[in-house]
This record gives structure tokens, sequence and C-alpha cells, in this order.
């Protein structure tokens, strides 16, 4: 095994990275930790209305915030709303578009086979019941302070990422959620003013999980990982 030198010439500031190296032991049974935590968390569509601290929503979005993006542009914005007028606003926007899709047709029949088990439909009322809702915008390209616009790059995945880490970070409050696209979703830029710039990604209603809630009985895939080539 050959290490890399880490002595380089480098043309932009460069900082030491020495995080404390685990004894393998260590590493493993904290893995197993991290996903028998994991492991407890489900999307769900029932929901308490019981406050939630703003300072969770900052830990949440501070989390999601240390994600890797492309070129380390960072291209997401997540506003955080409380407003229950806005809230509702989104709720009739967001259910005036799921009726086209649920009973006017626009949802193809394969798609509807493969929503059954969920039974997901038009009513979105969470979105008046929890305490807050989270927009995440991505930002195919970033308005710089001299008027340019710097373009991103692998924008989906990037934002795509900072959302995991976001759901993780509130499963570890105690605190749910459940991962909504709404369907198309233009509506939420023009109710929360987002610039040309940005295009809505998905959105978090998070609360408490309501004392009676129940979510579909669903296992995970036990064919994730495969080795190349196999043994
Ligand atoms: N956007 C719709 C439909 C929907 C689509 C998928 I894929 C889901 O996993 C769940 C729902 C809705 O929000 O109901």
């Amino acid at each position: 095994m050959t290490n890399q030198t880490a002595a380089r010439e480098h043309s932009h500031p460069f900082v030491p990275y020495q995080p404390p190296r685990l004894d393998q032991a260590e590493g493993i049974a904290r893995g197993a930790d991290f996903h028998d935590f994991l492991e407890t968390r489900r999307s769900v569509r029932f929901f308490a209305s019981d406050p939630v601290p703003r300072e969770m929503i900052e830990l949440a979005v501070a989390a999601a915030n240390t994600a890797p993006s492309g070129a380390h542009h960072q291209p997401w914005k997540f506003i955080a709303i409380s407003d229950p007028e806005v809230r509702h606003r989104i709720r009739e926007a967001a259910e005036h578009e799921e009726r086209i899709n649920y009973e006017g047709g626009r949802l193809p029949e394969a798609w509807r086979t493969a929503l059954a088990p969920l039974e997901t439909d038009s009513d979105k009322s969470y979105l008046d019941v929890v305490p807050w809702i989270v927009v995440v915008f991505a930002e195919k390209s970033t308005p710089l302070p001299d008027g340019d616009l710097r373009k991103n790059y692998y924008v989906n995945e990037s934002v795509s990422i900072a959302c995991g880490l976001f759901i993780a970070a509130l499963h570890t409050m105690g605190l749910a959620t459940l991962t909504h696209t709404p369907n198309p979703m233009a509506f939420l830029s023009e109710i929360l003013h987002r610039p040309a710039t940005e295009r809505p990604h998905s959105l978090f209603p998070i609360g408490y999980p309501a004392p009676d809630c129940e979510v579909p009985a669903l296992t995970r895939k036990p064919d994730a990982l495969e080795f190349f080539p196999p043994a």
C-alpha cells in the first residue's frame, strides 16, 4: 500500500484535513449504529400540529448545507415557511395540480398502479397541519454581486444530496417529513417570489408524526449492493 504524499504546490488556498483515524472495530460499530438509526426513518403523511422550534429548521438546513456539490457552487436554497396563510396557499395550489393528476386523468395508469400501495391521493391537508414547510430550490445559475450569472454544475445531483442530509438531520431531531414533489410545481416559484434562475426541486412538510400515524408496510431493497466481480 502506498500513501499519497500531501506535499503539493497549490495555486489556491488549501488547508490541512486530518480527521481522527478510527479504529476499524469502532468504525464498524458506528456504521451499524448509523444504519440502525436510519432504518427507523419513514416518510409520513399524517402529522401533529405541535410546534417545532425554528432552531431545528436552522440545524437541519445547516446539515444540508454541508453537502458536496458540483464545483462547490452549493446550488441550493431552502425556503422555510411557518406562516399559516402561505402554507394554505401552497396547499391549495398543490391540491389543484394533484386533482388534475388523480381525478383528471393526468397520471398515467402505470403510475397510478405503482402508487396504489402508498394510498396517496390529491388531499394534501398535511400542508395546513405541519408547523413548517421547507421548499428547496435548485439554482440553475447564481447571480453574482457584480451582476453576472455564474453557471452551476450537476445541480440536480448536488441539491438531491443536500436533501438527503436534510432528511437525516430532521430524523435525528425526532422530526418527520415527506419528500413531496407536487407536479407540476412552478406555483412554488410564484408564491415564494423566487427568481427565474431557480426552479423548485422538492417540498418538505415538517413536524412530529400524528399520534395515530400509520405508514405503508414497506420493506427495504435487499439487493442494493453488489460486488464486482462477484466472489
Ligand atoms: N406528486 C403526486 C404523485 C406521487 C408521485 C410519486 I412517484 C410518489 O411517490 C407519491 C406521489 C402526489 O404528491 O400525490
